[in-house]
């Protein structure tokens, strides 16, 4: 007869048969039951149920003593079924507190026996659960991990993976499934109708995907080969991304940094499931003003914090910020927590190494223990009104009771049609909305002015007629400071101008990047070559020219001309210029560069260092292949060369590039000059 199927433990011996077995994995049968003070037969059948579960692994061991023939160590799903445990019963805990909180307070009826009560602690400030297991089983799937297939994760998934294992983005306990998914997309709720709003979810290439079984572990792994986790592949699929782009972002349009990514680096399958936490992504950055969720409450607590305001940052804090969140924490009856973003926050913004410089320096600004300041690894998706709401939830796990939420909160800027993606006020209105759910009281933003007359800074909707109020906008401080004007300090704190100064020196001191597009024999290389000698007479900047030709001979000789290859060509060529623009010097490309797409990824990456000139040289196909010098339009058209830029490849014309040059009118000289002018009227070269 068969032995009957063993049925797993009941909830809390599971648990603590997990925790011994994880704990002391050596230990004789014997000192296992007695530690769980069970039989030595009850738990041998509790071993071979949790061992058919596939949540432990035995191995054989020679020693002296029979019971102690067998090792058992957790697999990764007994590791996460561990953690999902632990968070049922802490689960079940709150709701103790909660009860007590009532009871005492008389806030409500609950009533809870006595004898399963422990300490009570405001719910903001007691722990919550993390996806970490502990060092020694860490240490275990380390090594197993070995054996798994790997997922390099990107520098965004790296961020979404530290908040769901420090428990930022809890109640999430691994990357979305489908069905979570779809909820998240349609009506920003999990399938268990808990509130959340931007899908978190592994998206991977359809040939890591199709080698994956359903419930199959896989090692996520950061870029440099070390393993921060595991998950079990629960769900894979291909998402609907312009479904998700309307009803995330508002719009299927690439203007929106999120949906760009969305469309043109983001993985085109998701893949979901839970995570067994191993260890945090290193950060040897303001290491000492990193913290979880957990660290944050314990600070709360230790200190008394009761009511916590929190501000929300990606840019560097002014004097109207400082006065904004003091006047914030005041009205909440707070202490305050500037919480800014260091992980991925808008194409073009300040590094966050420079906005931490300036965030110190603004932190003195504050009375005495009112204030503290903690960095957040965020990815930003700029989804306004659901990322307020996201930044409403995650500011909960860390532990705060009040978030300010401003004008335009994460907008992205303009859309394809040149206006905002979302009204001023629509993320007010949603957090509003979903407050309550939330658990974070929503303090608005008051857009505060400088009034002359009084020399302070006041909310603009209370100041009356025919006083003088003084503003400066973002766009106006950033031409200020590459233009290296004045910077009032009526406006900003001199340590914090000085930074900004030091990272962002004029623009006639910073290296840049004069990047030229256009069909083969359009003059690219011709052009890019006078404006080299050009620039290189002026002198004062080491100047360097990536032509197309000699890049395809060095760089990249391996490659063909497929759009794969075409795109790795030309992010290498991006790779390279932003390094030369970083370090101050001039980069001068001239690929064909067909792709909006990866030209708009170079920019992006070279803007973070200095400012990107595209130059389209328009010279027509038809001029092009009427010229012909190389020979090759012949051939091409001959069908000798396949994949010809024009004749049998696409070209995407530049919509809107800084310059755009015209060979068949006017000649090279000339149009080398034209480039000097706009090098001149962007403030990049100077007469001196
Ligand atoms: S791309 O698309 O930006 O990666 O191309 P690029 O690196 O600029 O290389 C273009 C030069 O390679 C020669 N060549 C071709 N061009 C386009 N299509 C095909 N199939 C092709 N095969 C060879 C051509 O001489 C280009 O040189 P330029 O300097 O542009 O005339």
């Amino acid at each position: 007869m068969p032995a009957p199927t063993p049925t797993l433990p009941e909830e809390d011996l599971l648990f603590r048969l997990l925790r011994q077995l994880d704990e002391a994995p050596d230990a004789s049968q014997r000192a296992t039951a007695e530690a769980l003070g069970i039989s030595l037969g009850r738990l041998n059948a509790q071993l071979r149920a949790v061992t058919e579960a596939g949540l432990v692994k035995v191995s054989g061991r020679a020693g002296p003593d029979r019971r102690q023939r067998f090792a058992y160590a957790l697999t990764a799903r007994g590791a996460a079924r561990k953690v999902h445990l632990a968070d049922r019963f802490l689960a079940r805990k709150y709701a103790e507190y909660d009860a007590l909180h009532a009871e005492l307070t008389g806030s409500g009826i609950t009533k809870t026996p006595l004898k399963n009560r422990t300490i009570a602690m405001l719910p903001n400030l007691a722990p919550i659960p993390e996806l970490y297991v502990s060092y020694e089983s860490a240490q275990k799937l380390k090594a197993e991990a070995a054996d798994l297939v790997s997922w390099d994760l990107t520098p965004r998934q790296i961020c979404d993976l530290e908040l769901l294992m420090n428990g930022g983005f809890n109640p999430l306990k691994g990357f979305l499934s489908e069905e979570d998914y779809n909820g998240v997309v349609e009506n920003m709720r999990l399938a268990n109708g808990a509130l959340w709003p931007i899908p978190i979810t592994l998206d991977v290439s359809e040939d890591f995907a199709a080698g994956l079984e359903d419930g199959q572990d896989i090692a996520l792994r950061d870029q440099e080969g070390v393993i921060l986790a595991t998950m079990t592949v629960s769900d894979n699929w291909v998402p609907n991304k312009a479904r998700e782009a309307e009803k995330v972002f508002g719009a299927d349009d690439d203007a929106h940094p999120a949906v760009n990514y969305l469309h043109n680096t983001a993985g085109k399958v998701y893949l979901g499931g839970p995570i067994v936490g191993i260890q945090q992504p290193m950060h040897y950055d303001f290491r000492a003003r990193r913290d979880t969720p957990n660290e944050l409450r314990a600070y709360f607590r230790k200190l008394g914090w009761r009511r916590i305001v929190a501000f929300q940052t990606r840019n560097p804090l002014h004097r109207a910020h400082q006065e904004l969140t003091f006047r914030a924490a005041k009205e909440a009856q707070a202490n305050l927590l500037i919480h800014p973003v260091v992980g991925m926050t808008k194409p073009g913004d300040v590094d966050h190494f420079t906005r931490v410089r300036c965030y110190e320096a603004v932190l003195d600004k504050y009375p005495q223990s009112t204030t503290t300041m903690s960095l957040l690894n965020l990815a930003m998706r700029m989804a306004g009104p659901r990322e307020a709401v996201w930044h409403g939830l995650i500011r909960a796990n860390h532990g705060v009771t009040h978030f300010i939420v401003g004008r335009d909160h994460a907008g992205p800027g303009k859309n394809s049609a040149g206006d905002d993606f979302y009204g001023p006020y629509d993320a007010q209105e949603l957090f509003r909305e979903y407050q309550s759910e939330i658990g974070v009281e929503m303090v608005d933003f008051k857009h505060m002015v400088y009034v002359q007359e009084r020399a302070q800074y006041e909310p603009a909707d209370e100041i009356e007629d025919g006083v003088t109020v003084l503003n400066i906008s973002g766009t106006e401080l950033r031409r200020r400071l590459s233009e290296g004007l004045e910077i009032p300090e009526w406006f900003s704190f001199p340590e914090v101008v000085k930074e900004l100064r030091r990272t962002k020196p004029p623009r006639s001191n910073q290296g840049f990047t004069v990047f030229f597009t256009g069909f083969s024999g359009s003059g690219k290389s011709t052009i890019a070559n006078a404006l080299m000698v050009k620039l290189m007479e002026m002198g004062g900047r080491p100047v360097t020219l990536l032509d197309g030709d000699v890049v395809r001979k060095n760089l990249s000789s391996e490659l063909g001309f497929s759009k794969e290859h075409r795109d790795l060509n030309i992010r290498r060529i991006g790779y390279v210029a932003s390094e030369i623009t970083k370090n101050g010097g001039i980069a001068i490309c001239a690929p064909i560069a067909p792709y909006t797409a990866t030209r708009r990824a170079v920019r992006e990456e070279i803007e973070q260092y200095g400012a990107f000139v595209e130059v389209h040289v328009s010279t027509s196909i038809e001029e092009c292949e009427r010229r012909d010098r190389k020979g090759l339009y012949k051939l091409a058209r001959e069908g000798k060369i396949k994949e010809f830029t024009g004749i049998s490849d696409p070209y995407e014309e530049p919509a809107s590039p800084e310059l755009r040059v015209d060979t068949e009118n006017v000649d090279v000289d000339n149009c080398a000059h034209q480039v000097i002018l706009k090098l001149e009227s962007m403030g990049l070269i100077t007469g001196d």
